[in-house]
C-alpha cells in the first residue's frame, strides 16, 4: 500500500519512511509530489489539526493520505509549547532558537519539575471518506543543554531514560517515540480496516 504523508517537515517523513517499511506501507510526501500547499492549522486539538492536514492533501490529490500533528507539552509552562511547538520561536525560527527559547523559559526550574511529553495524533484520511486516528504519547524531561546530534525538533533537549531523543538510536527512538507509538497503534487499526 502506498500513502501520501501530508507534512513539510522532513523529520517526520524519516520516521514515517522507518516505521512504515518494515511493514510493507510505501510512504510519499507531500513535497515528494509536488504539493507543498501551506495547510491552514487552525484547529484547537492536535486531533483536528492531524485532521485538516490529511483531508486538504487527500482532495488534491485523491489518494489516501495521513497527516501527524505533534508537539512537546511542559508541565512546569502549563502544558507550552503544545499545540504551538512549531511557531514557539515565531514563524520561521530554526529548532535551534526554539530550543533556547525552552532552555531560557525552565532556567530556574529545578530537574524534579522540568517532566514534559511529546504528542503525536495521527489522522488518515481516504478518498472514499472513511478516516483511521491514533494517538502516541512518550514522557520524559527537559534537559539544560542539548545533547546528541541526531532527530530533529526539541530532540537534542528531550530526555528519556536512556538519553536525549539525539543521543539514541533512530530505533530506540521509534520503538519508544509518541510517532513510533501513534504510528503502530495506526497500522493495526489498517489491518483490521482492510479486513472488513
Ligand atoms: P507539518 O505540519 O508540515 O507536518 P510541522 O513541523 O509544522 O510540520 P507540527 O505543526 O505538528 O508540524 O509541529 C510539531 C512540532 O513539534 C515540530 O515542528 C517539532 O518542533 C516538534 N516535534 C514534534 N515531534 C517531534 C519529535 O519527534 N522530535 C522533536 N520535535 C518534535
Amino acid at each position: 500500500m502506498t500513502l501520501i504523508v501530508a507534512t513539510q517537515n522532513e523529520g517526520k517523513v524519516r520516521e514515517f519512511k522507518r516505521i512504515f517499511a518494515p511493514l510493507g506501507i510505501i510512504v510519499l510526501s507531500s513535497s515528494d509530489i509536488e504539493l507543498n500547499v501551506d495547510v491552514q492549522e487552525n484547529g484547537s486539538t492536535f486531533a483536528e489539526n492531524a485532521k485538516i492536514k490529511a483531508k486538504t492533501i487527500m482532495q488534491l490529490c485523491a489518494l489516501p493520505t495521513i497527516a501527524d500533528d505533534s508537539g512537546l507539552c511542559v508541565d512546569a509552562l502549563d502544558g507550552a509549547p503544545g499545540m504551538f511547538s512549531a511557531r514557539y520561536a515565531g514563524e520561521g525560527a530554526t529548532d535551534d532558537q526554539r530550543i533556547d527559547k525552552l532552555l531560557s523559559e525552565l532556567r530556574d526550574v529545578p530537574d524534579e519539575k522540568r517532566t514534559a511529553y511529546f504528542v503525536s495524533s495521527i489522522c488518515c484520511c481516504f478518498p472514499n471518506g472513511d478516516e483511521i486516528t491514533a494517538e502516541g504519547i512518550c514522557a520524559g524531561k527537559i534537559g539544560t543543554e542539548k545533547r546528541g546530534e541526531n532527530g530533529f525538533g526539541y530532540d537534542p533537549v528531550f530526555m528519556t531514560e536512556y538519553g536525549s531523543f539525539s543521543e539514541i538510536s533512530a530505533e530506540q527512538k521509534d520503538e519508544i517515540s509518541h510517532r513510533g507509538k501513534a504510528l503502530r497503534e495506526f497500522y493495526e487499526k489498517l489491518k483490521e480496516y482492510k479486513e472488513n
